[in-house]
């Protein structure tokens, strides 16, 4: 399938209803607080859109929508592509500075938050300038003055709305990507990019048919959760079922799966090795209706690819996938797995590894690996530099090294920049540097990635030490917790390293490169 085999105009809210005239009443998803059918989808997303227009939400604004996966996720989010505007779905665990940087870049002037995450942004509400309206989902007693609690404002509203006449290539969604340094990048995707990464990944890759169930660990608000546990289940007519708490509680995920017997499970690679971890894994959890799992978000290394089908018997796919691509562009099939490696390219998507000069590289060397298909994002919102860096004609330079086996299967070597890649999220080393800075025995500092005994990348810091403090093992555990204290937990170092002098350029740039090789 290619872009120009859909309709000119074509609104990705096709990808829920076209399940209506057939499917109304067969379960759409299933989650602890909401269970509803097709049917009771498509009236509250109509719902949901009206009162949006009651809102004077016009073609083209960006709706923020920051919540806990649940049905007040989806419906919002497929009401927002509904009278074309531009669902702006951001990350549960950012900071305040990062929020307040996404709702003034976006310029949405409604919020649809979580109950639990909304303290955070009312403290930054001084900030947010174009912020007008703010809908609480799972709102307690006391609403804040300007807000709404979600239930009131949809009730009572029609339960039939016309669609906006999008343009297959009209912007319907807006996620944000962090980089090493400087602002989340905001990346648009088109209508079109989200049936096509259905048909290219979900249908023709992984296999996905209207008798399956899905089942992501990884959340709706990354385009990993989007596709793999929204739209290329629903695209085909499939079930998702929807857990809203954190991956990290392994237990939680895995109860999950023995009550709602999805089909199809997503984690990240950390997450397996969670899952592994837990004691009689398969006496404990009935997991006999999983077909098939995935893993992408960062490398799934073979040891855990092993251990998973050693316990429990099934295949893990493993696929590289970005925000920029909206998905996964390179990935293992289940018929043609080699563990450890990313697999190969499937059609829709070419791929090339070249050296800094462009030039392709023959087999074997490991270089950059640049992508090119049709669900590319065109830019950065509001970052021509970056953008100018990133997409280089039709290419798009991943920021990953590859190298190609004898046998065409595709190896990740790393990334070409700083960024690590922790349970398949960001994590930038200055933001982690800065945490480790604010302790007063840290003079200077460089985190790098380091694998653990499981071979995930997880955060290292060198640390040189200020006058009149000594390496100790009570002070390098000091310091990990300083830092969970500061950042989100997964972001702290794991390890401290004191060092008597950090590598540094002749401009005093810190190498972390060398620390790496060190
Ligand atoms: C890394 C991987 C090795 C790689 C994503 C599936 O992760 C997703 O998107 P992001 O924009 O990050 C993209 C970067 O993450 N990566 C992702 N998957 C793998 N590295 N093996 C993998 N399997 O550095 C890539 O450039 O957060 C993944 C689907 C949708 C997504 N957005």
């Amino acid at each position: 399938m290619r872009a120009d085999d859909l309709p000119l105009y074509y609104n990705a809210v096709d990808i829920l209803e076209r399940n209506l005239p057939e499917r109304a009443d067969k379960i759409a998803l299933c989650s602890d607080a909401r269970t509803l059918r097709f049917g009771e989808v498509g009236a509250e997303v109509n719902q949901v859109g009206q009162a949006l227009r009651a809102m004077d939400v016009r073609f083209g604004e960006s709706v923020a929508l920051l919540a806990l996966d649940g049905a007040e996720w989806v419906t919002s989010f497929f009401g927002i592509l509904k009278i074309g505007a531009i669902a702006a779905s951001l990350n549960t665990l950012l900071t305040g500075e990062e929020y307040a940087y996404i709702l003034r870049d976006c310029r949405a002037r409604v919020l649809i938050v979580d109950g639990m995450i909304l303290p955070r942004i009312l403290e930054l509400r001084a900030e947010l300038r174009h912020l007008e309206h703010i809908v609480v989902i799972g709102a307690g007693e006391a609403l804040p003055e300007g807000a709404i609690a979600f239930e009131d404002w949809i009730a009572d509203r029609p339960t039939r709305l016309e669609a906006v006449q999008t343009h297959r290539d009209d912007y319907c969604c807006l996620n944000y990507s962090s980089g090493t340094t400087g602002d989340p990048k905001g990346i648009l995707h088109a209508h079109k990019d989200l049936p096509l990464t259905a048909q290219l990944w979900g249908v023709n890759v992984l296999g996905l048919t209207e008798s399956d169930r899905t089942f992501a660990v990884a959340k709706l608000f990354f385009t990993f959760g989007t596709g793999g546990n929204l739209i290329f289940p629903w695209y085909v007519g499939a079930s998702v079922v929807l857990y809203p708490g954190p991956p990290r509680l392994a237990d939680k995920v895995l109860e999950h799966i023995a009550r709602y017997q999805p089909t199809i499970l997503y984690n990240a690679p950390t997450g397996y090795g969670m899952m592994l971890a837990m004691p009689e894994l398969c006496e404990r959890w009935d997991l006999s209706s999983l077909r098939l799992c995935v893993s992408a978000g960062e490398s799934l290394p073979a040891p855990i690819w092993e251990a998973w089908k050693a316990r429990t018997g099934l295949d893990i796919i493993d696929g590289i996938g970005s925000t920029e691509n909206y998905h996964i562009f390179l990935s293992n099939r289940p018929d043609d797995i080699r563990p450890g490696s990313s697999g190969k390219p499937f059609d829709g998507y070419a791929l090339r590894i070249v050296d800094e000069a462009g030039t392709p590289l023959p087999v074997g060397e490991v270089g950059n690996l640049l992508v090119k298909g049709e669900t590319a994002a065109l830019s950065y919102l509001h970052q021509y530099g970056r953008s100018k860096e990133a997409f280089i004609g039709a290419w798009l330079n991943t920021g990953d090294k590859y190298r190609i086996d004898a046998d065409g299967y595709y190896w990740h070597c790393g990334r070409s920049d700083d960024m690590l890649k922790v349970g398949g999220i960001w994590v930038s080393p200055v933001e982690v540097e800065s945490a480790l800075l604010s302790h007063p025995a840290v003079q200077e500092c460089a985190v790098i990635g380091r694998s653990d005994d499981r071979e995930l990348i997880k955060p290292q810091a060198f640390v040189v030490l200020a006058e009149g403090h000594a390496a100790s093992a009570a002070l390098e555990a000091e310091i990990i917790g300083h830092c969970r204290d500061q950042m989100a937990e997964y972001k702290r170092p794991r390890w401290v390293t004191f060092i008597d002098e950090l590598p540094k350029t002749a401009t005093g740039k810190i190498q972390r490169f060398r620390l790496r090789a060190s």
